[in-house]
């Protein structure tokens, strides 16, 4: 990888269009249920231990979150979904705040949809990954927490959830943040599609 992060820092957040950034670098957007290891994903990503928010109480985060990277790059915390217990009427501000994020965001050229390798595809995962080829916007696929498998195991997991949703099986970035798995692979992939 020869991309070194020299600067990473939070930029803004908002709900709506009218606070965002001006779309002027290549944008890269992650999205997933809460509590699969987003947050910490990009932390990982971006050799930052607190850039994001981590919690072991999902649900919380309602913004959408820019950072600016090496004044090239922004990347794109979308508020999790998929938790329970968030009240309905917060549920229901989430499809409406992600439709005008990424029908907004001329700039923006992947998705990132976070999994736990442990749980798969959920029907919301797909439903969003279904959803991106529709706003011209690339899915990429991660699964994240893979360190609670053995190589085996991994292996195995890896072309079961390919078989899942008829996808290659390479096609799938397996990661992990306290173990250092698929960072470079991931970031040879955001390289890829931003151009940078
Ligand atoms: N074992 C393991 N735990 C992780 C990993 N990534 C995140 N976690 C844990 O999963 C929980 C949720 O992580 P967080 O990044 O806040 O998830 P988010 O809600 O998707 O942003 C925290 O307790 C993390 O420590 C990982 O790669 N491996
Ligand atoms: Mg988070």
């Amino acid at each position: 990888m020869s991309w070194t992060i020299k600067t990473a820092d939070f930029v803004k957040s908002g709900t709506a269009p009218e606070h965002f950034p001006v779309s002027d670098r290549p944008e890269i957007a992650f999205g997933g249920r809460s509590n699969v290891g987003k947050s910490s994903l990009i932390n990982t990503l971006v050799n930052r231990k607190k850039l994001v928010r981590t919690s072991k109480r999902p649900g919380r985060t309602q913004l959408v979150n820019f950072f600016n990277v090496n004044d090239q790059l922004y990347v794109v915390d979308l508020p999790g979904y998929g938790f329970a217990r968030v009240p309905e009427e917060i549920k229901e501000q989430w499809g409406p705040m992600i439709e005008g994020y990424l029908a907004n965001r001329a700039n923006l050229r992947a998705l990132v949809v976070v999994m736990d390798m442990r749980r798969g595809v959920q029907e919301d995962d797909f439903e969003l990954i279904m959803a991106a080829p529709h706003f011209g916007i690339q899915p990429i696929l991660v699964f994240t927490k893979a360190d609670k498998f053995k190589p085996n195991a991994r292996k195995q997991r890896r072309l079961e959830i390919a078989r899942d949703i008829e996808a290659q099986p390479d096609e799938l970035i397996l990661f992990s943040s306290t173990k250092n798995i698929g960072k470079d692979q991931l970031w040879e992939r955001i390289l890829d599609v931003t151009g940078l």
